[in-house]
């Protein structure tokens, strides 16, 4: 019995402090059950998508899937109102969006008029604009981006 608390106190610990169950660097989210880290390094989209893909299995840039979510990686992942990367892209077939991490494309964001695709636009950054939606951008400019994996 003493043994069983001890055990389920320090599981909690863990839990809380985002210890183990995320990569180093990530914050775990209670809500989707994933961790998340913000990279200020400035890269285009492929080599973003690619440098999250070192940090951990099936680790690849952020997919949103609802406002909150959308919310929480803005307000607590980055915690500054800059341009980033997240996995959305049409870079197979103009219009066709995709998440590189595979999951559904359920939810968007989109800022007004965007998704326009001017000069080949074929990756998406979020927080643009004043009401911190989403733009469709040339997947060669350089970028901070945002980083996203299944807690363990
Ligand atoms: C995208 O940007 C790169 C450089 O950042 C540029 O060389 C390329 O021409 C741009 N593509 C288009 C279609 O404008
Ligand atoms: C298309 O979106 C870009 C941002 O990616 C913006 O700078 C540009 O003004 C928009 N073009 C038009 C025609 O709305
Ligand atoms: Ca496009
Ligand atoms: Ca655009």
């Amino acid at each position: 019995m003493k043994t069983l608390l001890i055990v389920t106190c320090v599981l909690s610990i863990n839990l809380v402090l985002g210890q183990e169950i995320c990569p180093s660097g990530f914050v775990y989210w209670d809500k989707t059950g994933y961790c998340y880290r913000y990279f200020s390094n400035l890269l285009t989209f492929n080599d973003a998508d690619s440098y999250c893909g070192t940090l951990a299995a099936a680790c690849s840039l952020a997919s949103i899937h609802s406002l909150s979510e959308d919310g929480f990686i803005r307000d607590v992942v980055v915690g500054m109102s800059n341009y980033y990367w997240i996995g959305l892209n049409d870079i197979g077939w103009n219009g066709d969006f995709v998440w590189t991490d595979h999951s559904s494309f359920v939810w968007s964001n989109w800022g007004c008029g965007e998704p326009n695709n001017t000069n080949q636009e074929d990756c998406t950054h979020a927080n643009f604009g004043l009401s911190h939606r989403w733009n469709d951008e040339n997947c060669s400019v350089r970028l901070s981006f945002v980083c996203k994996v299944l807690a363990n």
